[in-house]
């Protein structure tokens, strides 16, 4: 298209064109880097198209029935230029219970619409729980009560809601916190299953709301808790689809069709092309216990969870009880989680990824940054000569 801008990704590398001439390229090859700066890096400011649209789809009201609430409202398509929007804040982490027995417990929750950068040039407005993608990890311990309120933001367009994958009882919670706009609601359930499980949005359409962030993991804590560890992390997959082509910049709705094609353009970790790289890279020292809790909010896609160099010591495969040991690549369903767990012995950038590796394009990487000293009883390599010098796999 003649004076349009458009990027695409390859190997490795986002490549602008302008007309058919390339005028930037910018490479992801810092994913496998020391760990500075973005793993996407900055992308050249997109042309401002003719005519500005407008930024956000036009929602249509809520239906006064939220359970019955219509499917994803068409959006407009793909248009006016990004804004110089941030990325979402990264999710709360929820702390180790530190008591034996179990107890009543509040989980207040706001469900709110914010629109932030996907990925270098392109912004999404995204459906949150408490503003972040994922939500934020809750925990509690196996035996408690937990009294959840729910409230949807004043200036939400749709009517949003909770489905807890550790609840047991009709719908997760999914019918009691149907939610309108601006309006509360709550609901009281008993922990029976100690765990790591997936919350989402369950209004219709759910895996429009899915597909938009409305997901997080909650952590069932068994009575008297995990084994200690010396780090956690947490970290959750999920496939966006937008409207228009692969690279296309500026502010990009909702692909309805793309969604139920399970043709996603974007699979991040925890909200955005390298939302944990460089400054917000998960960190560790040589000699540390590390935990990850992974989780997968899709809506569609299942994910092979492997962490590059690494090998996990422990699984707990779908948060079962019992751990798995010795494993390279764990496999975690579209509304699953995981509980891996190792410790690093060797300085240097550990790359978490979705082996299905074509989703690395699509920004689906995070990194592991462990630092300490050298351990050339492990891993020794002689000075390069005439090697690439950069490559991950
Ligand atoms: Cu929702």
């Amino acid at each position: 298209v003649p004076g349009k801008l458009v990027g695409v990704l390859m190997a490795g590398m986002l490549i602008f064109f302008v007309g058919g001439t390339v005028i930037g390229v910018t490479p992801l090859r810092n994913l496998f880097g020391a760990g500075a700066g973005p793993a996407i890096a900055v992308a050249p400011a997109p042309a401002a198209p003719a005519a500005p649209a407008p930024p956000t789809a036009a929602p249509a009201k809520p239906a006064a029935q939220p359970a019955a609430a219509q499917p994803a409202a068409p959006a407009p398509p793909t248009a006016a230029p990004a804004k110089n929007l941030p990325r979402l804040p990264q999710p709360q982490m929820a702390a180790p219970l530190n008591r034996t027995a179990p107890a009543t417990v509040k989980l207040e929750i706001e469900t709110k619409e914010i629109t932030a950068t996907m990925a270098d040039g392109v912004t999404y407005t995204y459906w949150t729980f408490n503003g972040t993608v994922p939500g934020p990890m809750l925990r509690v311990m196996q035996g408690d009560t937990i009294e959840v309120t729910l409230t949807n933001a004043k200036d939400s367009t749709v009517a949003h809601s909770i489905d807890f994958h550790s609840v047991t009882g009709p719908g997760g919670g999914a019918k009691a916190t149907q939610t309108m706009p601006g309006g509360r609601t709550s609901f009281t359930w008993k922990a029976l299953n100690p765990g790591v499980y997936i919350y989402h949005c369950a209004t219709p359409m759910v895996a429009h709301h899915i597909a938009n962030g409305m997901y997080g993991l909650i952590v069932v804590e068994p009575v008297g808790g995990l084994p200690k560890v010396d780090r956690e992390f947490y970290v959750v997959q999920g496939d966006f689809y937008l409207q228009g082509k692969r690279g296309d910049l500026g502010h990009r709705s909702f692909s309805v069709d793309k969604m139920l094609d399970e043709r996603p353009d974007f699979v991040v970790f925890n909200g955005s092309a390298g939302a944990l790289t460089g400054e917000n890279a998960l960190k560790a020292r040589v000699g540390e216990t590390v935990r990850i809790y992974f989780g997968v909010g899709g809506p569609n896609l299942t994910s092979s969870f492997h962490v590059i160099g690494e090998i996990f010591d422990r699984v707990y495969p779908e948060g079962a009880g019992q751990p798995l040991t010795n494993v390279q690549t764990t496999l975690v369903p579209a509304g699953g989680a995981t509980i891996v767990e190792f410790t690093v012995e060797v300085p240097g950038t550990y790359v978490l990824v979705d082996h299905s590796l074509g989703r690395l394009e699509k920004g689906g990487a995070a990194q592991l940054i462990v630092e300490g000293p050298e351990n050339p009883e492990i891993f020794k390599a002689p000075p390069a000569t005439g090697a690439v010098a950069q490559g991950g796999h």
